[in-house]
């Protein structure tokens, strides 16, 4: 416990220089990938890159999200292995690795022990937390979380145990190999496209949550804390920038009191796996609960 307040106090950043090097690398490649999209690149290869990526996010946001790391639902089984096959695409650590840093967010937000601490600074909270050993707290705080529901889960312990192998394939090779088979496109061209683009922009937007929306934003729901409601990171995050309300409610399906589907498709597409019997028990929070909230804490004057 001393050594570890001790490690704490002083803990200076230890740069991680291969993180570095492959996001530079990546990047660098994705440059060449917005070329090809505005010259030689064919139609039928960007609208099923777009469709694709659009796809594949919501692995991260009704899966890793919405459903493991806040339980907003019960998911039955093949939705979970649908869900868990798009995260696995998405290359965005192990359900399980995604999850606990998740949680660990929530619980001491903006502190040492959130791994994308806001009040370091736009860079580190978007994506300079990656390129740096973790903070000591994040790993000692990390430890008390319970996590039992994911180590009971067969479908998030199956890919924690295949990750490496499964994942990069499903991420940074079939992809490119649809547009080229199915639409004569250029192999090279395919991969820079459908894989090194589709996910760079995919980190992006997933980023843009715990930077821009712990930033910018209005704060209706509670005017102490530093997530925001901010409606451009909604749109590239499927509905994940109606942050202060996340923040607030983050065990509500929707991760939002207003919008439409149009800033939220992933309450559309929870919406309708609930239809068809996949998804049940969905959680919201009651008018009455969220006014007397709102009253409370919130940044809006009645
Ligand atoms: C990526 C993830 O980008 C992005 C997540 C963003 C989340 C955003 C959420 C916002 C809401 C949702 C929005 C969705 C929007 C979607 C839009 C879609 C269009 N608790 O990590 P290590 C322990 S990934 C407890 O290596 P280092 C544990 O024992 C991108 N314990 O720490 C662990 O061992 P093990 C690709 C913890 O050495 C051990 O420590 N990936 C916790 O400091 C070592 O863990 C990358 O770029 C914890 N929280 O290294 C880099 N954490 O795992 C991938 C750790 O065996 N990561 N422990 O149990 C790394 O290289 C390293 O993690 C590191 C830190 C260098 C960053
Ligand atoms: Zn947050
Ligand atoms: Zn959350």
């Amino acid at each position: 416990m001393f050594l570890r307040t001790i490690t704490s106090k002083f803990y200076s950043d230890q740069i991680v220089w291969r993180n570095v090097f492959l996001l530079l690398i990546l990047h660098i490649i994705s440059l060449q990938g917005w070329y090809f999209v505005l010259t030689t690149a064919k139609w039928p290869t960007l609208i099923y890159g777009f469709i694709f990526g659009a796809l594949t996010g919501q692995g991260i946001t009704v899966g890793a999200h919405r459903l493991w790391a806040h339980r907003c639902y019960k998911a039955k089984l093949p939705l979970r292995i649908f869900l868990c096959f798009l995260q696995t695409v998405t290359l965005q650590n192990p359900l399980y690795e995604w999850v606990r840093d998740h949680r660990v967010h929530h619980k001491y937000t903006d502190t040492n022990a959130d791994p994308h601490n806001a009040t370091r600074g736009f860079f580190f909270s978007h994506m300079g937390w990656l390129l740096v050993r973790k903070h000591p707290d994040v790993i000692a705080k990390g430890k008390t979380l319970d996590l039992s529901d994911l180590q009971e889960d067969p479908v998030v312990m199956f890919q924690k145990k295949y990750y490496k192998i499964i994942a990069p394939v499903l991420s940074l090779v079939i992809p490119a190999l649809i547009p080229w088979y199915f639409f004569g496109e250029d192999l090279y061209v395919s991969w820079v496209t459908t894989c090194v683009l589709r996910y760079v922009i995919t980190l992006h937007s997933t980023w843009a949550v715990n930077s821009v929306a712990h930033i910018w934003g209005t704060k209706p729901y509670d005017k102490n804390i530093k997530p925001t409601e901010n409606i451009a990171v909604a749109i590239v995050a499927y509905g994940e920038g109606w942050h202060n309300y996340h923040h607030v409610f983050p065990w509500d399906y929707k991760a939002a009191e207003l919008g439409n589907y149009r800033t939220n498709l992933s309450t559309a597409f929870i919406d309708f796996m609930a239809k068809i019997g996949w998804a049940y028990d969905l959680k919201s929070v009651s008018p009455e609960m969220l006014r007397k909230r709102k009253m409370r804490t919130g940044d809006c004057d009645y």
